[in-house]
């Protein structure tokens, strides 16, 4: 007994938990935060715990032990010196590196693995491990976890048949902790106040087109548009004649806004096409959206934005731009709207969180920049953007992947829907905007809901 708590007390003061306002990855503001990975900078308390662990499981039957990434990886190592049973390695990421195995180490069809873990919360990504585990042909009977959160999790996992030992429960760590004079009899209450009366996740809303913070002009005209028209929608007009495209403007034009244009695809481009359109777009009220992504240095950008055929700062509203050059990339678009790419609508995209993350900092981070294109939920800030919209197919059969206007706005909370084929390719493009227009607004309206 003595030894446990000594052991919690130098884990306490390396840092394992800490006391105050912290908002969990649920939402949720606790009173406390638990992080164990701390204790792998002393590797006497690393020993003593994987000592404490391996005393909870002696007479579990196991033939291999592993930890569950991250932070138990230590854990399981220092576990596997100290007892002589191998180590096998779970990996992390899961998607998109098909051709490599989930688990590492050598293994045999029906061996039994210890699973160790140093938080349990609601059990849930530990039942995911072991069915990953499980898929490999191993067997799990037992876990072995560090400290229970007592929120469900133990009881989830022993309902399906799972044994789950546990070294502390938060109630525990608290009363220590308490006796120790580590933690007040204010912040005691406060917390045990929290552990029995759990808040549930706020409802994450979606901000409203109207209350959106957006301090460039092209989104504030956006954002106009969208409220006057009654529309999230942009159309994609990848036609490859002006006259197919003047049609097409006249058509969708009241129902869009903002008419997204591949210049370099049109075959008799002119600029008499251009000022056509800037008419049109003018009487119907949308904006002229030039879907170049732009991919390279400033200064080359600045180049194919303003000059060469094209002549883009002459006549575009907005533009896509790739913020994979960094930030000062994109300063050279000046008095456009810039919609950073950050994640793609195509299988196999490269766009993966990693990615999205560091690109979303470029975007916040631009003051040109008025939203990102993304298939996913992103700071209040931005504007969303998301292609890949159809109402009746899932796909192309070059990588292109269709979500409904009803999920991009709900799950996604996407401001923008952009369809293309859905309505150019159409019988009659003027009905099947109205048809995407009435969708993606109703699904924008239940949405805030
Ligand atoms: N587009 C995508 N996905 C993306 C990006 C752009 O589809 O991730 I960035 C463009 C390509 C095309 C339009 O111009 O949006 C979608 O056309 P369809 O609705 O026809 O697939």
């Amino acid at each position: 007994m003595q030894q446990r708590e000594d052991f919690l007390l130098k884990a306490y003061e390396l840092g394992i938990i800490k006391f105050g306002n912290f908002t969990l990855k649920s939402g949720i503001e606790s009173p406390f935060y638990v992080d164990l990975r701390p204790l792998s900078s002393s590797p006497q308390l690393l020993k003593t715990l994987s000592n404490n662990l391996l005393e909870l499981v002696e007479d579990a039957p196991f033939d291999l032990i592993c930890g569950v990434p991250y932070a138990a990886l230590p854990m399981g190592t220092t576990m596997s010196l100290a007892s002589g049973v191998p180590l096998i390695i779970k990996r992390k990421e899961n998607k998109g590196y098909g051709t490599k195995r989930m688990v590492e180490g050598v293994y045999e069809d029906g061996q039994n693995c210890l699973l160790v873990e140093d938080v349990i919360t609601s059990g849930q990504s530990l039942l995911e491990t072991i069915e990953e585990i499980e898929r490999e042909g191993l067997k799990v009977t037992d876990l072995v976890v560090v400290l229970d959160r007592e929120q469900g999790g133990i009881n989830k996992l022993r309902d399906k048949g799972y044994r789950v030992h546990t070294l502390f429960t938060i109630n525990e760590v608290i009363d220590i902790l308490h006796r120790y004079h580590r933690l007040s009899d204010g912040d005691m209450a406060r917390i045990k106040n929290f552990l029995n009366n759990p808040p549930a996740p706020p409802q994450m809303k979606r901000i409203p087109l109207e209350g959106k913070k957006i301090q460039h002009p092209i989104g504030k005209k956006l954002i106009e548009f969208a409220l006057k028209k009654k529309s999230n929608l942009i159309a994609s007009a990848d036609v490859i004649t002006s006259s197919e495209l003047l049609k097409l403007a006249e058509e969708v034009g009241d129902h869009v806004v903002a008419l997204k244009l591949h210049t370099d695809i049109i075959k008799d481009f002119s600029f008499d096409l251009i000022d056509k359109l800037k008419v049109i777009a003018k009487e119907k009220e949308f904006l002229l959206f030039e879907d170049r992504k732009f991919a390279d240095i400033g200064n080359t950008q600045e180049l194919q934005f303003k000059e060469g055929v094209y002549k883009i700062a002459d006549w575009a509203d907005m533009v896509t731009a790739h913020p994979i050059a960094g930030e000062e990339s994109l300063q050279v678009f000046e008095h456009v709207g810039v919609v950073a790419i950050v994640e793609m609508s195509s299988k196999g995209t490269l766009t993966d969180d990693y990615y999205i993350t560091k690109a979303l900092n470029v975007a916040e981070n631009s003051s040109n920049v008025l939203g990102v294109v993304a298939q996913r939920q992103v700071a209040d800030e931005l504007l969303l953007f998301t292609p890949g919209v159809n109402l009746s197919s899932k796909g192309d059969t070059k990588g292109q992947q269709y979500n409904t206007p009803e999920r991009v706005f709900k799950a996604y909370h996407t401001d923008f829907m952009i369809v293309g084929r859905g309505i150019y390719q159409s019988v009659n493009a003027k009905e099947s905007a109205i048809e995407y227009q009435t969708a993606g607004w109703n699904a924008y309206l239940e949405s805030l809901n």
